[in-house]
């Protein structure tokens, strides 16, 4: 069985009954038929993955025999006359998006083309910040969802594509919480200080759209890590690895470097209407070798530097001049926009500065051409050029690479690639270069020129298996394997989360018990975190529920928390509680007196608390807060990546410095370091509390690592809850402070 076909029997194995697929421009060419329209596909390497994916679906599963795929994009010089129902194509149902052209011009022109593509391709000077391009941005994502919410079904896998899009996975997400979504980039996703320039409510807005999806997808590891940092500095959600832990759902990213239909480029080297090419560009070359370059007209393309770093190799190599041609052929795009009009006529003036330098009766060095070629005339061009020259500024993946490489069917040809393109991540034996440095270059234009045979067959081999192996239908049923994975670990959370059943079945169970227990953490359990911990302070509708628990005999009602005795002694100090300070160091029983329940030597204080102080210095917004038993050093005010940084500095250090006093421990908290004697937690707190009683109902809630000691002491037969979404040894999850108040409140009554 070949690759494609072994990739997509095991794509037969996904479950979804129909794809619906949004990406900018719709893939066809509209041609008149008797009635309506045709709409021919193109043959873009997402359209023919697509296709035959959906070829062998139909063959093994049952509900998508009857139907088509979804395609919603814009289709390009859409008649006035069209509607969805006259277009005509047997494999797609098409769903025209039309968006006003004076809103198109801002949204795709505006927002897509003068500010996303140049910032994410590291050219910010060249970027237009215009707020009338967000609104447009807004609306056009919104005239999308609102014609694809009209055909999603449940069942439906929807897969958003690009820039153009990265608001409509939140907007679907918004009224059809339970579809399965999944978003890719094809652009790279730039470092945090060039995302950050975008302002403020843009890149919340941007980073919240995407992550209306399950999953998202990168071409590279690289940028899957700058988005990630993203969303911490604009969300400051949390992530583990590759997994956001939103308010209401976890989300995955990761990486899926986008590959080729490689048999097509393959085989078409061997096919006779390419053959009849090659024999048109031989016959053009006389013995002369062939370097080739095919780029889109695009600052991003690197299309000076490339002809700068040609024109030194002749300069430094004059033994090569009259030996090789250098085709290099710019495919038409934006040219009616001024910089890009400029940046074709520099091209031209410089083809024409360095022909006429270099140029003999006999011998033209570049041959220019500003075109498009037919698919056959390209891959005779990639197969018959000894030298493929790829070399962007900045390129998501670059799929020209990867086509180079499959066309190398006589294994003759040296790929010379960028390193800033997404595809150098993938293809370490081709010779990787910084194309702004034009000696390496023209050095390594004169290495691949020289290489030898065994050389250049032992590199292809191994990149074309690479490429043959993850080809663009592996990439795609990764991509939905990989979402459906993802939906099953938030189903394996969603069965921790506290549902109507679960909630009655507590409140049944709560009810029916006579002797109960809870243990209540403060901070992020009862009271949303502030600035400063003084200002979480316990609101009055809260206070009345903990009064109402705590004034029914069945209930012994205990705050358990890492606060001060003061602390908690103020905050509840009309109800009839037990409190537990300082994660167990102290304990005041309901109408009690406080007591230590350890007698520490506190003189580890001395070799702690000037380290701590030294990390407030070198962290800006830090401060530190010390109590009898415990040295808490807290950095939620400040920069959080920075203060991640400074953290594991600071946790290594100490380290270091309890290594010898076994008793201590690190413990860390919701945005909080403490070091404190490891003799006691919330965990034996509980257990001094249940001490010589029988409890029929034991009850807890937390949010943080500190009280997962607390879970985990307690027996199976206890109701532990985590507030988040983190994962935990409580029995249940509930999204936030709210929904926990809501199930307490619901005891009271
Ligand atoms: C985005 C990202 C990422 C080019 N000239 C001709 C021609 N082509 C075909 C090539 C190739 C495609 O166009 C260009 O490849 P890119 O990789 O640049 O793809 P884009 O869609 O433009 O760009 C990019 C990609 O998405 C995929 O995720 O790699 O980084 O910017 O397939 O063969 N085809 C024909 N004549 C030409 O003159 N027939």
């Amino acid at each position: 069985m070949d690759v494609k076909n072994k990739t997509i029997s095991m794509v037969n194995e996904t479950h979804f009954e129909r794809l619906v697929i949004a990406a900018y421009r719709l893939p066809f060419k509209l041609s008149k038929a008797k009635k309506g329209y045709k709409a021919i596909q193109n043959s873009g390497g997402l359209v023919s993955a697509i296709l035959a994916l959906s070829e062998n679906f139909k063959n093994s599963n049952k509900a998508l025999k009857n139907s088509k795929i979804v395609w919603a994009g814009i289709a390009d010089d859409l008649p006035d006359d069209v509607t969805p129902e006259s277009f005509e194509n047997d494999k797609f149902d098409i769903l025209p998006v039309t968006i006003p052209q004076q809103v198109n011009d801002l949204y795709y022109g505006g927002f897509c083309n003068d500010l996303i593509w140049p910032l994410f391709h590291y050219f910010p000077s060249y970027a237009v910040f215009n707020s009338d391009y967000f609104k447009a941005y807004e609306e056009a994502n919104l005239k999308f969802c609102e014609e694809l919410v009209k055909t999603i079904k449940p069942g439906d896998f929807v897969w958003i594509h690009d820039y153009q899009l990265m608001l409509l996975p939140e907007m679907i997400r918004q009224r059809m919480p339970d579809v399965t979504i999944g978003f890719f980039l094809h652009i790279p996703f730039p470092s945090f200080e060039i995302f950050r320039l975008l302002p403020r409510h843009w890149r919340e807005s941007v980073v919240k759209g995407m992550l209306g999806a399950d999953l998202i997808g990168f071409h590279t590891h690289d940028y899957t890590q700058h988005f990630l940092k993203s969303v911490r500095r604009t969300t400051g959600y949390e992530c583990h690895q590759n997994i956001i832990y939103t308010p209401n759902k976890l989300v995955k990213a990761d990486a899926f470097p986008i590959g080729i239909d490689y048999d097509k480029f393959h085989d078409a080297c061997l096919k006779k209407a390419v053959l009849i090419e090659k024999q048109k560009i031989k016959k053009h070359l006389s013995s002369q070798k062939l370097i080739f370059s095919v780029d889109r007209l695009d600052y991003s393309k690197g299309l000076l530097l490339k002809l700068k770093g040609y024109e030194t190799f002749l300069e430094t190599y004059p033994e090569w001049q009259s030996k090789v041609v250098f085709n290099m052929v710019v495919v038409p795009s934006r040219d009616s926009i001024g910089r890009y009009q400029e940046m074709k006529k520099e091209i031209e003036s410089t083809v024409g500065r360095i022909n006429g330098q270099y140029s003999t009766l006999a011998w033209r060095p570049i041959v220019y051409q500003y075109k498009s070629l037919t698919f056959n005339e390209l891959i005779a061009l990639y197969n018959v050029s000894e030298v493929g020259l790829i070399t962007p500024l900045r390129d998501g993946m670059n799929l020209v690479a990867k086509e180079y490489i499959a066309c190398q069917v006589e294994n003759e040809g040296v790929l010379i690639l960028s390193e800033m393109a997404g595809a150098a991540a993938e293809m370490n034996e081709a010779l990787i270069i910084n194309p702004v440095d034009n000696l390496e270059m023209a050095e390594t234009i004169f290495n691949a020129l020289e290489m030898k045979s065994e050389e250049k067959h032992a590199r292809l081999e191994r990149m074309q298996n690479r490429i043959s192996n993850y080809n663009v239908f592996t990439w795609a049923f990764d991509f939905f394997n990989q979402t459906y994975d993802t939906k099953e670990q938030q189903n394996q959370r969603n069965v921790k989360f506290i549902n109507k059943t679960i909630s009655s079945q507590i409140v049944s169970d709560y009810r029916k018990t006579g002797r109960r227990i809870l243990f209540l953490d403060y901070d992020g359990t009862l009271v949303p975190f502030a600035k400063y911990p003084e200002l979480a302070t316990v609101e009055t509708g809260t206070l009345d529920i903990i009064r109402k628990l705590s004034a029914d005999p069945k209930n012994q009602v205990a705050i358990i928390s890492g606060r001060d005795k003061k602390f908690l002694e103020k905050q509840f100090a009309d109800a009839n509680v037990s409190l537990v300070a300082e994660h167990g160091y102290y304990i005041k029983k309901a109408g009690g007196e406080w007591e230590a329940t350890i007698n520490t030597d506190e003189q580890w204080k001395e070799a702690v608390l000037p380290i701590m102080n030294e990390y407030v210095s070198r962290c800006h917004g830090t401060f530190i807060e010390e109590k009898t038993g415990s040295i808490a050093w807290h950095y939620r005010n400040a920069d959080s990546e920075f203060a991640e940084l400074r953290l594991h500095e600071l946790m290594n250090n100490l380290a270091e410095i309890i290594r010898y006093k076994t008793d201590l421990e690190i413990l860390e908290g919701h945005k909080v370091l403490e070091v404190k004697s490891g003799k006691y937690d919330k965990g034996q707190a509980a257990n001094t509390l249940m001490t010589d009683q029988n409890f029929d109902f034991i009850f807890a809630a937390g949010d943080d690592k500190t009280d997962e000691f607390l879970f985990s002491t307690l027996s199976d037969a206890a109701c532990s809850i985590r507030v988040g979404l983190s994962p935990s040894f409580a029995k249940y999850n509930v999204t936030d402070i709210p929904a926990l108040l809501k199930l307490l409140e619901e005891f009271t009554k």
